[in-house]
């Protein structure tokens, strides 16, 4: 079994090169993706949450663990996808108006892809207005917003308002996720499906879409 701490700690020093290079030696050998995501790269992240949280990293060192965790993710993202299955829907998804991390957001691609859904990479900072547009231009059947910011989780409310101004709201399922989000105000704000992880975002769609 090929030692894969090196990845987790590329990850956790900013070293895109050495985090790309391991998957890329991981995925060769054999390894399940999924695994590489879920035992490396996200305790990878999660420890430089902590370390941000008690001052022992600054926005820089956020950054470049940013860079290295999406240098390693673009490698395993189209091992996830499905390929020539008709999609069981279309969805817009994007980070929310005011919110820049996509890690997460690009992981619930992942997965959604995956899942045999077409997914509409709407990108961050994406306004309800933009949201509007890709159901109205673009046909998406899921509106699918991250959040990772409590000052950005009411964009997901006034995202919800505008699909029903655009009189759209019936047409659409919204599912929302994040890291700060909850059930609670997924039903607040009258979302049709929340999930905590990426993975449960595949769920939480084919519930919604019933
Ligand atoms: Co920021 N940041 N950040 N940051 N950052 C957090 C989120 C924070 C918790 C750090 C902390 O203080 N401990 C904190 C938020 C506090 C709060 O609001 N409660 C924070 C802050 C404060 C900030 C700034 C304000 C810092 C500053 O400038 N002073 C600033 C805001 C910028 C902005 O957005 N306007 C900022 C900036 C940044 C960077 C740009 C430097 C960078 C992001 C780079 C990027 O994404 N390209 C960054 C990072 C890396 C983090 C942490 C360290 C890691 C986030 C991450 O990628 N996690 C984060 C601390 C932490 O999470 N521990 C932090 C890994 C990812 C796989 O998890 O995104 O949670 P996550 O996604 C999960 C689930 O949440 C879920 O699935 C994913 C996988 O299971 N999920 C969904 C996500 N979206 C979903 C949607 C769904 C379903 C599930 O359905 C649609």
């Amino acid at each position: 079994m090929q030692d894969l701490k090196p990845l987790h700690n590329a990850i956790l020093k900013g070293d895109a090169k050495t985090a790309k290079a391991t998957t890329e030696a991981a995925l060769a050998a054999g390894t399940d993706p999924m695994k590489l995501v879920q035992e490396y790269m996200m305790p990878a992240m999660a420890e430089v949450g902590r370390r941000f949280e008690c001052n022992e990293y600054f926005v820089p060192e956020l950054l470049l663990a940013a860079r290295a965790m999406k240098a390693a993710l673009e490698l395993i993202r189209p091992l996830l996808a499905a390929s020539g299955v008709k999609p069981a829907a279309r969805v817009a998804l994007g980070t929310v108006k005011g919110d820049l991390h996509d890690i997460g957001k690009n992981l619930v691609m992942a997965m959604l892809e995956g899942g045999g859904y077409e997914v509409i990479d709407l990108g961050v900072n994406v306004t309800p207005e933009q949201f509007v547009a890709a159901v109205k231009g673009k046909g998406a059947n899921i509106v699918a917003m991250s959040a990772l910011l409590t000052t950005t989780m009411p964009a997901m409310k006034t995202t919800v308002a505008a699909l029903q101004q655009a009189g759209v709201r019936q047409q659409v399922k919204v599912l929302i996720g994040g890291a700060p989000v909850t059930q609670k105000y997924a039903d607040e704000i009258g979302a049709d499906g929340y999930s905590e992880s990426a993975a449960g975002a595949v769920n939480a769609a084919k519930k919604a879409m019933g």
